[in-house]
């Protein structure tokens, strides 16, 4: 995957409460082109495997938990240097840290319970992606 695109996933926080019309809205009107998208309820093994790397963090059991406890929709997202643009769109992974107009500053209920998922770095956003979508369903 290139530098211009990253890896999304509105979480079960904002399907559930009904905000994920509302957040497609924010990431397309920031310029994003959505290049891949389903909705998915995660298995707790998925939930697992896609947080491996935070496996020995306090809060990981939690996060499989809260990941597969609801639908949500995963999608791989377009723009010029996206990784970073997609970050400084949804804000700090804290909420009441989040710059006003963030996405996690609207819609996200705690610092687990965030609203959304952006990859961390172009690496990353290739492995999620593919985590979830054949390079023949991201167009
Ligand atoms: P981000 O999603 O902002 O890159 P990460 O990668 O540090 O944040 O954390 C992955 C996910 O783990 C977060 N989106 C959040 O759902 C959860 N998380 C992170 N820090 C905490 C925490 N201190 N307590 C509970 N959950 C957390």
């Amino acid at each position: 995957m290139d530098s211009d695109s990253t890896f999304s996933i509105i979480k079960p926080d904002a399907v559930s409460k009904g905000y994920a019309g509302r957040i497609l809205a924010r990431i397309t009107d920031a310029g994003f082109t959505i290049t891949a998208l389903r909705m998915v309820r995660l298995t707790r093994q998925q939930a697992e495997d896609f947080y491996y790397v935070h496996r020995e963090r306090g809060f990981y059991r939690g996060l499989v938990e809260f990941m597969s406890s609801a639908p949500v929709i995963v999608m791989v997202l377009r723009k010029a240097n996206a990784v970073e643009e997609f970050r400084r769109l949804i804000g700090s992974t804290d909420p009441a840290c989040a710059d006003q107009g963030t996405i996690r500053a609207d819609f996200a209920t705690d610092v687990q319970k965030n609203a959304v998922h952006g990859s961390d770095s172009p690496e990353n956003a290739g492995r999620e992606a593919s985590f979830f979508f054949p390079a023949i369903e991201i167009f």
